[in-house]
């Protein structure tokens, strides 16, 4: 018997994940062993586990091949233009902040393109669980060099190997002011999943980086073999240090990958920072914004 699921039989209508999953727009785009699926099959049981009410959860994408999140979830979300994902978020949360908003996408989209957005929602703790799978590349367009590229890797702009240094991102996220840092990699399922459902359920600006493997580009351009084969790269070349320097987290073409929880604070999100402000400032005049958004209510 093939150990595949087949679309449109009860195996498939009863997997845990088709309450979070639009099964009308399977068969998706991602290729065999690419890790994008796993990262959003342990956010839909993430999900169950936190029991939000899915009509006030909402999910924002950029483009690439991990953007496509937004079109395959069964909630309101929007695949937005690449790099914008943040600020489309960001209007979104403010707009109805009672949302509780996730922006799920890739490297590329979130810090190269969208890397202005990203230092700016972090500074402003706003509102978002961020999660981002960080593949090494620019899958959806051709393998080309991303800003996570490691130094020494191949990719389709960088044929002899890449010179520039990559981000830190779970740094990047810290010093910029988030208050929820995490990073694992597609093979930490059970831990992805705690720390999506936990993450879920804060306030501020959460960002957890996710290392998954692109097997079509990442991997081929290095010759590193297929997605299960970087799963069990993965497997053997992991350490957990939960509340580590985040300047220790660097990551070289094929290191260590140090994974865990780094940050875990609280500070005012952009929201409560701005209520406290215009109430000290306006005194009996401040008029305060429902949750369900909209700031004229209850004005004439
Ligand atoms: C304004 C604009 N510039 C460039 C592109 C082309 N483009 C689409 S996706 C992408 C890179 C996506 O990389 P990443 O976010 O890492 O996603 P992945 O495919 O690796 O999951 C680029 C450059 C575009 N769609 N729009
Ligand atoms: S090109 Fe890479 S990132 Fe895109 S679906 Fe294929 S394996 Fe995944
Ligand atoms: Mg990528």
């Amino acid at each position: 018997m093939s150990p595949l699921i087949q679309l449109g039989t009860p195996e498939a209508r009863e997997h845990p994940i088709t309450p979070y999953i639009r099964m009308d727009r399977m068969p998706h785009i991602w290729c065999p062993t690419c890790g994008i699926g796993t990262v959003l099959k342990c956010y839909g049981t993430a999900l169950g586990r936190s029991k939000l009410d899915l009509d006030k959860v909402s999910v924002v994408s950029g483009i690439g091949c991990t953007g496509r999140v937004a079109g395959y979830v069964k909630m309101d979300s929007f695949h937005s233009t690449h790099g914008r994902a943040l600020p489309f978020a960001t209007g979104l949360k403010l707009g109805r902040p009672e949302l509780n908003v996730t922006v799920f996408s890739g490297d590329g989209d979130l810090i190269g393109i969208g890397g202005n957005h990203f230092i700016h929602a972090a500074r402003r703790n706003m509102d978002l669980l961020v999660i981002l799978v960080n593949n090494f590349i620019y899958g959806m367009t051709g393998g080309q060099n991303a800003p996570t590229t490691p130094l020494t890797a191949r990719s389709s702009t960088m044929p002899l190997g890449n010179f520039e240094r990559p981000f830190n991102l779970p740094h990047l996220a810290v010093t910029c002011g988030a208050t929820y840092v995490a990073r694992w990699t597609s093979m930490h399922t059970a831990q992805m999943t705690r720390t999506f459902t936990e993450a879920l359920k804060r306030k501020g600006f959460r960002f957890i980086e996710v290392i998954a493997p692109c097997s079509t580009l990442y991997a081929r351009l290095n010759k590193l073999g297929t997605g299960l084969d970087l799963m069990t790269y993965y497997r053997d070349n992991f350490e957990i240090r939960n509340k580590a320097d985040t300047r220790e987290l660097d990551l070289d073409f094929q290191s260590k990958i140090i994974c865990g929880k780094f940050v875990d604070e609280e500070r005012p999100t952009f929201l409560e920072a701005m209520e406290a402000h215009y109430r000290d400032a306006l005194g009996d005049q401040y008029v305060p914004m429902p949750p369900e958004g909209g700031m004229l209510h209850g004005q004439d």
